[in-house]
């Protein structure tokens, strides 16, 4: 059979493959919103960060095209153009194969976490045109693509030369296909802080970003040769620092382990775990092993010193880590994930390899720096005299205010008591609540109007967070309780709502407020965010009422431009300044009514940036703040 004839037969399986990922796209990169459109970036990123990997690779270049296209490219050795055993070119089949097996892609420390690793014809599935470029040997080769379908004419099975080259590497080249995607503009805040992070967990590597995009122009080197303890410097900022940077690596169990972390003066636990580069957001079995050992190391120096003596009990892990800044960044030849995001680390030697190397390593360094250990047992006895004075507090609050929410009045409830279906509104400001209250459906939708400015948890003590009247009438209200470092009260079977939806304005103050809010649930109630229970409501800012035809609100100013375009002049706009000045059946039709209304469901990278984003915010520094609040300003959804 001639080799064409083959390769049409293979060719009507790969595009059924590939079609596949364009009807069930999220199931590919877990959805179609802006997440899974910077996603496609970080794919096709991560198969250049492999080749740095595998030692052939030292500069990436990723730009944002004006078009809105993304180009990367690696000067690594090029995919391989050279006929496969199936009759075409390499390269063909490592764009149109899902999961590409065999030689190509095998290596051994393949990037595979979670929705990473899903390969390159999935970027190529979804975009609706993609050029692949092969410098390789002095020549040019080019394989160009839309919607997954290869359009360049293959000779005798291998790819044009379109050109000359110096050097060797890869360039692609793709447009997001905006028949799959909601919204195709990549956001470049998420763009760049994950390729500095990329560069801080490979300090050998330079990325060079650069955005031509009108508006947004920006050109950045990042390159970390300090690595993660690069990291813990950038994440620590300017608090008072308690420790040094202490960093130590090793390798167990065929896992190579490198950690680094230090202490400030913050009531705060800030430990990230990466395996293979990428970030376990659910953390995973090499955090546990890590905790597992500090927690043990510095209870025995405690008592080692006489600071614990044999009557008291041990610190907590919680009380151990009180100020702790660490990353944890392993290379794992064969990494398994589980939980809701398929993000946590699941294999079990990697607990004894980080139990390993954290008992030498730390140990070493802790006998030669015992005023260290003295500094961190400090940060652990004021946790631990925080953590039983609340331990009374909490117990007062759990029992004795129990239903103290239905007598203060605010909550306006919902009849069914059918969780499954029920939803609260957490609404700014009290005219806004009463709207609500007045436009909800009462059978399954509950409005807890909250006022002013909550407090921002990230500062405050435990005490003072369990004191504020707004955050007790919510814990009160979803009724599951609250975990902090020091226990675990919460329990999510007790959940009153299937649905926490935070409404705030589209407008600065409304972004500060759900800030604040996915801050205090990403530090007491994170199985909230992490079971997919909270969501933000989209309220419109503009109204459009044309002289003759329908009239339609719009969420956002693209939205408006995209107006503009498509309608004649001279219709009426109304710009919502805020959800009080829409009239209760506004309010519904745009913001209540399931079946209108917009939510975006809150993950928790969004919760982890809010707490973030809260420091900025909330920080004694005053420039980053305006700085933040003004670059910020103009993005009417909160995507925080
Ligand atoms: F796949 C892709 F399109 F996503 C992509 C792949 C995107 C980018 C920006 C770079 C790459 C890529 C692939 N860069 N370098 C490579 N290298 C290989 O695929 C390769 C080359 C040679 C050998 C070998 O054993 O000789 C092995 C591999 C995996």
């Amino acid at each position: 059979m001639p080799a064409s004839n083959q390769y049409g037969a293979e060719n009507i399986k790969v595009l059924e493959g590939l079609e596949a990922v364009r009807t069930r796209p999220g199931m590919y990169i877990g959805s179609v919103s802006t997440r899974g459109l910077n996603h496609l970036i970080y794919e096709i990123v991560d198969n250049a960060v492999d080749e740095h990997l595998a030692g052939v690779c030292d500069t990436i270049d990723v730009t944002l095209e004006a078009d809105g296209s993304c180009t990367v490219e690696d000067n690594g050795r090029g995919i391989p153009v050279d006929m496969h055993e199936k009759g075409v070119s390499a390269e063909r089949i490592v764009m149109t194969t899902l999961h590409a097996g065999g030689k190509i892609d095998n290596n051994a420390y393949k990037t595979s976490g979670g929705l990473h690793g899903v390969g390159s014809s999935v970027v190529n599935a979804l975009s609706a045109r993609m050029t692949v470029r092969v410098k390789h040997d002095g020549e040019l080769f080019e394989d160009c693509y839309e919607r997954g379908n290869p359009i360049t004419k293959l000779e005798n099975g291998l790819l044009p030369v379109v050109g000359r080259s110096r050097g060797s590497g890869t360039i692609i080249n793709f447009l997001p296909d905006s028949e799959i995607f909601e919204k195709t503009r990549f956001k470049e805040d998420d763009v760049k802080s994950r390729l500095h992070e990329t560069a801080y967990l490979n300090p050998r590597l330079t990325i060079n970003y650069e955005d031509k995009r009108p508006g947004t122009e920006e050109k950045i080197c990042f390159h970390e040769p300090d690595g993660i303890v690069g990291f813990i410097r950038e994440l620590n900022g300017t608090n008072e620092p308690v420790t040094d940077i202490i960093s130590f690596s090793g390798e167990s169990e065929g896992i190579r382990v490198e950690v680094a972390f230090q202490y400030i003066n913050e009531f705060h636990e800030e430990v990230m775990g990466f395996c293979n580069n990428i970030y376990n957001a659910e953390g995973g079995t090499h955090l546990t092993g890590f905790k597992t050992m500090f927690t043990q190391v510095i209870n025995s120096y405690a008592r080692d010193l006489g600071i614990l003596k044999e009557k008291d009990a041990n610190f907590t892990g919680a009380d151990v880590r009180n100020g702790m800044t660490a990353v944890i960044s392993i290379q794992h030849p064969d990494p398994r994930f589980e939980g809701q995001t398929k993000t946590k680390l699941d294999n079990q030697d990697a607990a004894k390899a980080l139990s390993q190397v954290t008992g030498d390593e730390v140990v070493r360094y802790f006998d030669r720096n015992i005023e260290v250990v003295k500094s961190i047992i400090e940060c652990a006895e004021k946790s631990a005299k925080i953590r039983k004075s609340e331990q009374r507090a909490k117990t007062n609050l759990l029992t004795k205010q129990k239903f103290s929410f239905d007598s203060n009045g605010k909550l306006a409830n919902c009849e069914s008591r059918d969780a499954s279906k029920c939803e609260i509104f957490i609404v700014e400001g009290d005219s806004a609540g009463g709207s609500a209250k007045t436009a909800r459906n009462r059978q399954y939708q509950a409005i807890l109007p909250i006022r002013g400015k909550i407090l921002n948890v990230e500062k405050a003590s435990i005490d003072k967070v369990l004191a504020n009247a707004e955050i007790k009438s919510m814990i009160n209200a979803f009724g599951c309780g609250f975990s902090e470092g020091y226990g675990n009260d919460f329990d999510i079977s007790k959940l009153r709502y299937d649905k926490i939806i935070i409404m705030a304005d589209a407008d600065v103050d409304g972004a500060h407020i759900s800030t604040l809010l996915l801050t205090l649930f990403y530090r007491f109630m994170p199985d909230l965010i992490y079971q997919g229970h909270v969501y933000v409501a989209m309220p419109p800012l503009y109204k459009v009422m044309p002289k003759k035809g329908q009239e339609e609100y719009l969420y956002d100013d693209y939205a408006l431009a995209r107006y503009r375009k498509t309608h004649k002049p001279g219709f009426t706009l109304q710009r919502y300044k805020g959800l009080g000045e829409m009239d209760p059946e506004q309010l519904w039709e745009t913001t209540l009514d399931p079946e209108r209304r917009k939510l975006k469901l809150v993950q928790i990278e969004d919760a982890r940036m809010a707490s973030g984003m809260t420091e900025l915010l909330m920080g004694t520094e005053v420039l980053p703040r305006r700085e933040f609040i003004h670059s910020h300003a103009s993005e009417a959804e909160l995507d925080v």
